[in-house]
C-alpha cells in the first residue's frame, strides 16, 4: 500500500491515510486502499479495534480535485460508487469499533468519512467543512444522512450550504466529535481509546454497533424487540461469562472477544 499505512498495535489496527502533501485527498488509488485496509482489519480476527487518521497537517481533503476533473480518470459517478460509498458502507459494516483522530482539516468526502466512524477525537487545531457547495456539489459519503442525525437538520443545513469551517471546539459543542484533545496529545490519547475498546467485550460491542445501525431506520417497538435478540445473543459469548464471574469474584475480566 503507498497511500495508506497499515499498521498494528496490540490488537488495534492504525489506519493512516498517507498522502501528505495534497492533505490526504482522495486519488482511486488510495480509495481503493483504504477499502483494502479496513478489509484486512475487518478480516483479522486478533484485531478487535480500528484507529483512522492521517499524515501530516491535515486528515483528509475529500476528493482531489484535480483526478475529479482529469478526463480520464475514474469520473465522478464512479468515485461515488466505486471509492465513497464502499468506504462508508465498511465502516458501518464492521462490528469492530471504529476510532477516527482527526489531525487537521477534514473537508469534504474526509469530513464524512470521519463522521461516520463510532468514536471521533479531534485535536484542537482541526476544523471540519462541507466543501461541496463551493464547487457546486452535494455533500456525499453519507453526509446527509449522518450530519443531520448527529447535530441537528438546522445546523447540517446551514454548514452543508454554507460551507463554513468548523472549529473542534465548535464541533464539539454540536456535538459532531466526542472529544477534543490538545494537538500533542491527540495520537496518543486516540490510540489509548483504541487499545480500552480492543480489550473489550468485541462481540457484544459489534452488536451494540449493529443495534445502532438498525435503530436509523426503525420504529421503537421493532428497536426493542432486537434489543432483546441481541441481548440473548449477547450471552452467548465467553465475555459475558467473562465479565460477569469477574465483577462477582471482584477481579479484573480478561476479555477474549468470543
Ligand atoms: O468527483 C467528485 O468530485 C465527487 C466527489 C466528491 C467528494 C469531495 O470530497 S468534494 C470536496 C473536495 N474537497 C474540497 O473541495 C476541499 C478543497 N481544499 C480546500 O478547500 C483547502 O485545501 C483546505 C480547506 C482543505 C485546506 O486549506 P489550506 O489553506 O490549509 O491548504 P491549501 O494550501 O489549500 O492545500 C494544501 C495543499 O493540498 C495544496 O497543494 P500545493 O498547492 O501545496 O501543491 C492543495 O492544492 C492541496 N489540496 C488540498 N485539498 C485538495 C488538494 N489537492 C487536490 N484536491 C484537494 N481536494
Amino acid at each position: 500500500m503507498s497511500f495508506i499505512i497499515f499498521e498494528t498495535q496490540g490488537q488495534v489496527a492504525k489506519i493512516t491515510l498517507h498522502r501528505a502533501e495534497k492533505f490526504n485527498s482522495f486519488i482511486r488509488e488510495m480509495a481503493l486502499e483504504l477499502q483494502a485496509a479496513l478489509d484486512k482489519a475487518n478480516s483479522d480476527n486478533t484485531i478487535r479495534a480500528i484507529l483512522l487518521t492521517g499524515n501530516g497537517k491535515a486528515f483528509c481533503a475529500g476528493q482531489d480535485l484535480t483526478e475529479a476533473i482529469d478526463g480520464s480518470g475514474p469520473g465522478i459517478k464512479r468515485i461515488v460508487e466505486e471509492h465513497y460509498n464502499p468506504i462508508v458502507q465498511k465502516i458501518r459494516a464492521i462490528e469492530k469499533p471504529i476510532v477516527c483522530a482527526v489531525n487537521g482539516v477534514a473537508a469534504g468526502a474526509g469530513a464524512n468519512i470521519a463522521l461516520c466512524c463510532d468514536v471521533v477525537v479531534a485535536c484542537e487545531s482541526a476544523t471540519f467543512i462541507q466543501a461541496f457547495s463551493k464547487i457546486g456539489l452535494i455533500p456525499d459519503s453519507g453526509g446527509t444522512f449522518f450530519l443531520p442525525r448527529l447535530i441537528g437538520f438546522q445546523r447540517a443545513s446551514a454548514l452543508m450550504m454554507l460551507g463554513e469551517k468548523v472549529s473542534a471546539k465548535d464541533a464539539l459543542q454540536m456535538g459532531m466529535v466526542y472529544k477534543v484533545v490538545e494537538d500533542a496529545q491527540l495520537q496518543a490519547a486516540a490510540m489509548e481509546l483504541a487499545t480500552n475498546l480492543s480489550q473489550m467485550p468485541t462481540k457484544g460491542i459489534g452488536y451494540t454497533k449493529r443495534l445502532l445501525n438498525e435503530s436509523l431506520f426503525t420504529t421503537f417497538e421493532k428497536q426493542i424487540a432486537r434489543e432483546g435478540e441481541m441481548q440473548v445473543a449477547s450471552t452467548k459469548t465467553h465475555d459475558y461469562t467473562e465479565g460477569v464471574n469477574a465483577f462477582l469474584e471482584k477481579r479484573k475480566p480478561l476479555f477474549k472477544g468470543e
